[in-house]
């Protein structure tokens, strides 16, 4: 982790974002190509009034300037040795920390973050540069050398695989964004990034950092646009040796058939997407730690993280219990202006999003028991909040599909249930993350050795997956694995090639 500071810095911050005025600007960074396209206005989740900026669009002739550029480039990168790419990037890892202030205060005024959150953002981001760039000396700073027979040598050598693609949602935008990025750029691909359509400015500003650290522009190219445009063009391209996506199971779907569709090589496709996450908590378990752990992962961050707790199972003899402290948790809760330190949830992402929440709570007020709202400050009323919710249900088929915003489905079970339970849970098909709190060895070991998710937390709040400690991503319908942060990441970015020289020929 990295430090940011004192009370007094972030205080600093705070003020500094509230008296901003600045407005952002982002554009296609393609060398050689200027896009014709309008720009489209961004403005800020909090207060639709405040206009944070603007980005335009790559159109059609920057989108195949970008893969002319990427594929011409990407041989040189590829030949620089490992550790000099690392370098690189932790020099943007340094250049992340320097800039920090205005990364933190965009991350809040475009994507409605609050401040934690947001330092948060910077955080991981810094972690991943430098977690990755030790990762990549280690893999691929040496061929390996193999055994084998006398008068023969073998060696292994990793490559870039090519022009990679990545693709990012808005709920990490500076976090995932450089995850995915960095971890192409390192092992010697050309990146072509296509950000999420909501948090633009984000990404060009991290891009033009990363240049600013020394990664040419052929090499790191940003294309912002719509998915199915800009995003589907990429996806087409035979000259896209891989795609790195994060965002929904549908859209990680399409981009499978694009790249299967192609009459050209098999791609790689690397895909974190959504979950449908339970937090189990038996009769063992310490009430107020469930409930501080519950809020803690259902409602921060508006529940808009792909880690979120979004169903409760609570042992009948201490659910009235729960219950009723969870409502009285609810009441504290400070929702609105994010730029406030007092504020615990700021608003969800846009119209869209909040208009998916107001139609499955519509549904909820209907099919199940409502525990409690919560109050929404009267800032509120000019950004897209939505407020946090519980409700009370009878069956995990009432939910349909990924919920992604702040609401909290409570259910309750018998003790005679659990390997129910546990089958509920892996028959959803999603498989990211599961919260246990129980104070029995017995019955920790048998939910977490049998409910198939990648992350699990016992006894601790569900959410956090610090670089390098608590590799993440799921199964199923969760992603594909490997784990960003973790050992093995970088590995599907690579292509493996072998070197046999037979030692006792002429001049061997
Ligand atoms: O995701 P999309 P959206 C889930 C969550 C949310 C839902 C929709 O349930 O409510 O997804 O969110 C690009 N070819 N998660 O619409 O559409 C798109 O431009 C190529 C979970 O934001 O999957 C964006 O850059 N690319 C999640 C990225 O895909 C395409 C985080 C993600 O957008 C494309 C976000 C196409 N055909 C949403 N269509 C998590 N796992 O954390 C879209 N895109």
């Amino acid at each position: 982790g990295v430090n940011f500071g004192n009370d007094n810095e972030i205080k600093a911050l705070a003020d500094a974002i509230a008296a901003s005025v600045q407005s952002w600007k982002a554009t296609p960074l393609v060398p050689g190509a200027t896009s014709s396209a309008t720009p489209t206005p961004v403005t800020d989740p909090a207060d639709r009034r405040r206009t944070v900026g603007s980005w335009q669009a790559a159109d059609s002739a920057t989108v195949e300037k970008a893969l002319g550029n990427a594929a011409a480039a990407q041989p040189d990168w590829d030949r620089m040795p490992a550790a000099g790419r690392a370098k690189i990037l932790e020099h943007t890892a340094d250049l992340l920390e320097t800039h920090r202030g205005e990364l933190i205060a965009l991350c809040v005024r475009e994507a409605g973050k609050t401040i934690p959150d947001a330092i948060a953002e910077v955080r991981e981001a810094v972690d991943f540069c430098r977690y990755y760039a030790n990762q990549a000396r280690k893999l691929l700073g040496h061929p390996e050398v193999l055994p084998g027979p006398t008068g023969e040598s073998n060696q292994l050598f990793l490559h870039g695989r090519g022009v990679f693609v990545c693709i990012s949602p808005w709920n990490f935008p500076l976090a995932i964004f450089m995850g995915q990025v960095v971890a192409a750029l390192v092992t010697g691909n050309a990146v072509i990034a296509k950000p999420a359509e909501q948090t633009n400015l984000v990404a060009f500003r991290a891009t033009q950092i990363l240049h600013e650290a020394g990664v040419p522009a052929a090499v790191m190219q940003l294309l912002p646009g719509d998915g199915a445009t800009v995003g589907a063009a990429l996806c087409k391209d035979p000259r896209v040796a891989g795609v790195a996506f994060t965002g929904s199971t549908e859209t990680a779907r399409a981009i499978n058939r694009a790249l299967a569709a192609r009459d050209a090589a098999i791609a790689v496709l690397i895909a974190e997407t959504g979950g449908q996450n339970a937090l189990i908590a038996d009769s063992s378990s310490l009430p107020e730690q469930v409930v501080k752990d519950a809020v803690n992962s259902a409602f921060y961050s508006a529940g808009q993280r792909c880690s979120c707790a979004r169903i409760l199972f609570v042992q009948e003899d201490i659910a009235d219990k729960v219950i009723a402290m969870l409502a009285g948790a609810m009441d504290e809760l400070k929702i609105g202006e994010p730029r406030l330190l007092s504020t615990d949830i700021g608003p969800v992402i846009d119209e869209d999003a909040k208009k998916i929440l107001d139609e499955h709570s519509a549904r909820m007020e209907k099919e199940a028991r409502l525990i409690k709202v919560a109050k929404m400050g009267e800032e509120a009323a000019h950004g897209t909040f939505f407020a946090p919710r519980a409700f009370e249900i009878n069956s995990l088929c009432q939910l349909k599909r990924e919920v992604f915003g702040p609401v909290l489905h409570v259910l309750r079970w018998k003790a005679a249930d659990l390997e129910k339970i546990i089958d509920q849970i892996n028959a959803t098909g999603y498989g990211l993350t599961l919260g246990v709190h129980s104070r029995i060895d017995s019955t920790i070991e048998k939910i977490s050795r049998n409910v198939k998710v990648g992350n699990c937390y016992v006894n601790r709040n569900q959410i956090g997956a610090v670089v390098g400690v608590q590799p993440f991503g799921g199964e199923g319908l969760s992603g594909t694995g490997p784990k960003a942060g973790g050992p093995h990441y970088l590995t599907r970015f690579v292509t493996e090639r072998t070197v046999t020289i037979n030692t006792t020929a002429a001049g061997g």
